[in-house]
């Protein structure tokens, strides 16, 4: 790839980010995992163990802990309920594709629930063995969350876009936090550790798989709207290898939803595979932490189930851990500390445990193009583009791949949008469960402000919403999120650095720190937030 084209100058519409200072950034851990590769699989963590440090999930926030913490030089030790997605199955790979959904697919469903149910008025969910797969559609009463499961968490089934919030939004994402610091220090850090970059234009503009990339860019302009090039994780140039038929198809097999064969710099090939290489990092997979209990000699007893990959809980566990960081997940990490709370397990919490939970504005909606505009049967499953509208109508729409293998003449987008609803988790002692009460229709706001773009291309283009995709007759997705944020909010539920109040020694660092929305794809804000807060953490705390 030409490193002097004009790209060079920056992203567009992410200021200060050069695609040649991320490769040069990104060069060291590129080499790590080229030496590492995946995360080594670790021995499981014996009963009545005692750890200096316990990570519960591996997903960005637990990622950056146990990387940081062992490079200071602490023991790790990593829960982990998924897998650790490091075994081939019967058809030699790892993943399974996304058209073709199988045991691997899901986490604990017979029936698989894609987030694009039908197409062409047909129903596109099938049977699937029970199995402790990599998507869990997980159903919160008025939505449906999707979340990775397994070594690497949503890095394993995420579309890898790495995208640095705008400066001028930053105080609206994290009020208490110094954006100078942020943005001078932690973003560039995080940019680098997840090794980010750029689709090269010039490439762009003649490469098959990015049609639907093009017509996408070419009804937004039209309409006055600026498309901007959204940086990624994923190895650009491998996918060019793709293109020109020398490598494994991964990107352009349409792997994604299920995992990525090749191509995607996961959490495991980066954090991990780097945590790992300290020697002071053990993952115990199909492990879930139940409950976190200040111990009597001091620091918290850990209790966790170990799990068949039927669900079955095969052994019960219990633990010592001087200092347990909680990265679970927005939702994982609320559902813990909420029923911990309210079973009075973990009594010091305060009130703000389980509020502030939002769903990055998250909606869906396809267009039926004319047939002069192909968007082509060959796409990239990574989207590479976006429509920015966030400062006039509050959205921020990615272009997205539909790769069904067929023309479609669609263009698919999910927008992140700046749904002001939040909702609460709370504890239902008669089930026994911690509920959600996010309701279906606050995410009117969400398809409001998505319409600011979609209306406005369809009068002008001539065109209407597809209205198959979702169901029957039905025009947006607006059930789902694949970006839950919030529910242990920074500086509310925790202090400015994610020390959970009443209980020295827990910490929240992951999803859950952050208010509801990101006003863009929340992972690289997920991780620059785990840098700034174990640094401190490490500085003050060991
Ligand atoms: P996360 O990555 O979810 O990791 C939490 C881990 O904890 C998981 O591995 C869980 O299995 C594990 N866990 C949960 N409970 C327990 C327990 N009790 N015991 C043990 N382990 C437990 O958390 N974001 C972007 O920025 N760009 C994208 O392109 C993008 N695309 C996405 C596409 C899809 C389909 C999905 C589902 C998400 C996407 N996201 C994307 C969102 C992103 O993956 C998500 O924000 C982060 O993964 C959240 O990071 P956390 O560290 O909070």
């Amino acid at each position: 790839m030409d490193e002097s084209t004009p790209h060079d100058k920056g992203f567009q519409g992410f200021p200060g980010i050069s695609r040649r200072r991320f490769i040069a950034g990104t060069s060291s851990i590129v080499g790590a995992v080229a030496l590492a590769g995946r995360a080594a699989a670790a021995p499981a963590i014996d009963g009545g163990a005692h750890v200096p440090a316990l990570v519960v999930g591996t997903g960005y926030g637990g990622s950056v802990a146990a990387l940081r913490l062992a490079q200071a030089g602490v023991d790790v030790h990593m829960i982990e309920m998924g897998m650790a997605w490091d075994t081939p199955g019967p058809d030699g790979k790892i993943f399974a594709n996304t058209t073709k959904p199988d045991y691997r697919s899901y986490w604990l469903r017979t029936r698989t629930k894609a987030p694009i149910s039908n197409f062409l008025g047909f129903p596109l969910d099938k049977d699937v063995p029970r199995h402790t797969g990599i998507l869990d559609a997980e159903e919160m009463g008025g939505i449906i969350v999707y979340q990775g499961r397994g070594v690497g968490g949503g890095s394993l089934v995420n579309g890898g876009m790495a995208v640095t919030p705008r400066r001028e939004n930053f105080a609206a994402v994290l009020p208490s936090v110094d954006a100078e610091e942020m943005y001078r220090t932690y973003y560039p850090r995080a940019n680098a550790g997840l090794g980010v970059s750029t689709v090269d234009p010039a490439w762009f503009e003649t490469a098959e798989c990015y049609q639907y990339a093009r017509v996408g860019r070419k009804h937004a302009q039209r309409s006055g709207f600026p498309f901007v090039f959204v940086p990624d994780v994923y190895d650009w140039d491998y996918m060019e290898q793709e293109a020109a038929g020398t490598v494994p198809k991964s990107a352009l097999a349409g792997e994604i939803l299920y995992g990525n064969n090749a191509g995607k710099k996961s959490l495991q090939k980066t954090y991990l595979a780097q945590a790992a290489a300290t020697g002071r990092v053990t993952v115990s997979p199909l492990h879930r932490v139940t409950s976190v209990a200040p111990a009597p000699a001091g620091g918290y007893t850990v209790a966790m189930e170990q799990l068949a990959t039927d669900g079955a809980v095969t052994a019960v566990k219990s633990v010592t851990a001087d200092r347990v960081f909680f990265a679970a997940g927005s939702v994982g990490t609320s559902k813990l500390l909420v029923r911990l709370k309210a079973t009075g397990v973990l009594p010091g919490l305060n009130d703000e445990i389980g509020k502030g939970w939002g769903e990055n504005g998250n909606v869906m909606c396809g267009r039926a193009n004319h047939m002069w505009d192909p968007t082509g049967k060959l796409q990239s499953s990574i989207p590479c583009s976006g429509i920015d509208n966030w400062a006039a109508g509050g959205a921020f729409a990615e272009i997205a791949p539909l790769p069904t293998g067929i023309e479609t003449y669609a263009s698919f987008y999910l927008s992140i949008t700046k749904n002001p609803n939040r909702a609460q988790f709370s504890w239902n002692a008669a089930t026994g469960r911690v509920e959600l009460n996010w309701q279906t229709a606050w995410k009117q706001p969400s398809v409001d402000m998505a319409r600011t773009i979609f209306d406005k291309i369809n009068a002008k283009e001539g065109t209407v919403y597809r209205t198959d995709l979702f169901g029957t007759n039905r025009v947006w997705g607006d059930h789902l999120t694949y970006h839950p944020l919030g529910g242990a909010v920074l500086n509310r539920a925790t202090d400015n650095y994610g020390r959970l109040h009443g209980h020295p020694g827990l910490y929240v660092i992951d999803g859950a720190l952050i208010p509801g929305n990101t006003s863009v794809n929340p992972f690289v804000t997920i991780t620059a937030l785990a840098e700034r807060n174990i640094e401190k953490i490490i500085a003050t705390d060991l």
